[in-house]
């Protein structure tokens, strides 16, 4: 993919929030192993109908496209079916929106049986209303006049079919989620036994070090990689913090601005996991300028998926990067306390503080508990 990427400054956003965004649709262009050649920006509040971008913008996006030999151009923000037609034709080349590039990353990503069905339900969820604005379009290419031309009856056929798929994707879900719900079960009676449990689920924004933490609290290697969504699959592993507690620990996909509606609700099999949970790691990489709105991104996303009553601390990670050994971590104390929520500063890659933040999740989830127990 030779791509140019396009955005729109909005009111009441920054350019520098606007480039921020389009700077994280490049990121997911290269997560396709595409190449981004150029980036344009447009200060604009209501889009137009027909082409998103104004005329004049057009013209200039597709000097660039035929100028650098793009064949593909990225906008950042939803266009409509018929936008992509209407941009398609001016700019001769292939035209995709940000929710697009989402889901063919998940799609490339998706290894397991159950990633695979939740991916394909969001992209059959983001077709289908898409399909209606399509048949009127090919009853008029048809030549079709007044009520329904032949384009809306193979539309319509489409629709019964994706319809059905949906369906039958949904049930095939539903078996998923029994099937876990009785996993979880199984393996909260084994735990009980032992001792006491604590439910610990790592979330935050992808890239974060989320899978490196899994790995440095429980030793379990999962799949983690330097690049999007490197985890689709959520996956549960456990440590004994004393011969009595024991931390169960999921680690889950990771989330991003703009994430697809599709996606999250598609995905909300998987991420049932979390809604158990008595804790969330939510874990920030220290070393990002942009880790504020990011925390704000991720709890957005957690308030969509009725999670923002379970309690968190914040993780800051990759501190490794900011000092030279762990003993400087007190340096860091506090310059970025933020909100109701501990917070503890931590390098996943070299373990350091690990004990602590082992410590600190045992004292945050007695004391939740602690708390509930009295409120009710
Ligand atoms: N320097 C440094 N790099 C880290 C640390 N933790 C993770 N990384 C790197 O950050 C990258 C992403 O790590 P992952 O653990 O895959 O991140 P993730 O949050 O699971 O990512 P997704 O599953 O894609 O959402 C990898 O290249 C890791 O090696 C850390 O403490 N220090
Ligand atoms: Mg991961």
């Amino acid at each position: 993919m030779r791509a140019i990427l396009v955005g729109v400054q909005k009111k009441g956003e920054t350019k520098s929030e606007a480039y921020a965004s389009l700077n994280e649709l490049a990121g997911l262009v290269e997560a396709v192993n595409g190449k981004v050649l150029g980036k344009i920006l447009q200060k604009r509040d209501i889009p137009d109908p027909s082409t998103y971008i104004g005329r004049g913008k057009v013209e200039d996006l597709n000097l660039l496209v035929q100028g650098t030999k793009a064949d593909t151009v990225v906008f950042d923000d939803p266009l409509t079916p018929s936008q992509v037609k209407e941009l398609e034709k001016r700019l001769r080349a292939r035209v995709m929106d940000r929710t697009d590039l989402v889901l063919e990353i998940f799609t490339r990503r998706a290894r397991t049986k159950e990633a695979k069905l939740q991916v394909e339900l969001a992209k059959l969820q983001h077709e289908l209303p898409r399909l209606y604005g399509k048949g009127k379009a090919l009853s008029r290419q048809a030549g079709g006049i007044g009520g329904r031309g032949p384009g809306e009856q193979e539309a319509e056929i489409r629709r019964r079919i994706l319809k059905k798929r949906i369906h039958k994707i949904k049930e095939e879900l539903e078996e998923v989620k029994k099937r876990r719900r009785e996993q979880r079960k199984r393996r909260i009676k084994e735990v009980s036994k032992e001792g006491n449990f604590i439910r610990v689920a790592i979330v935050g924004y992808t890239n974060v070090g989320k899978s490196t933490l899994m790995k440095a609290l429980t030793g379990r290697d999962v799949f983690k990689k330097d690049m999007l969504f490197a985890t689709l699959d959520t996956t549960t592993s456990s440590r004994f913090v004393y011969p009595d507690t024991k931390l169960l620990f999921t680690d889950t996909v990771g989330f991003i601005n703009k994430l697809p509606t599709e996606l999250i609700e598609a995905f909300k099999a998987t991420l049932e996991e979390i809604q158990e949970a008595d804790l969330i790691l939510h874990v920030i990489d220290a070393t990002d300028p942009k880790w504020l709105e990011k925390i704000e991104t991720v709890n957005g996303i957690l308030k969509k998926l009725n999670l923002e009553k379970v309690p968190q601390i914040l993780v800051f990670n990759k501190v490794d990067r900011l000092i030279s050994s762990p003993d400087e971590v007190q340096y860091l104390d506090h310059s970025m306390m933020v909100g109701e929520y501990p917070n503890i500063y931590v390098s996943a890659e070299r373990k350091w503080n690990i004990e602590n933040l082992l410590r600190l999740i045992v004292e945050t989830a007695k004391r939740e508990k602690e708390e509930t127990e009295t409120t009710y």
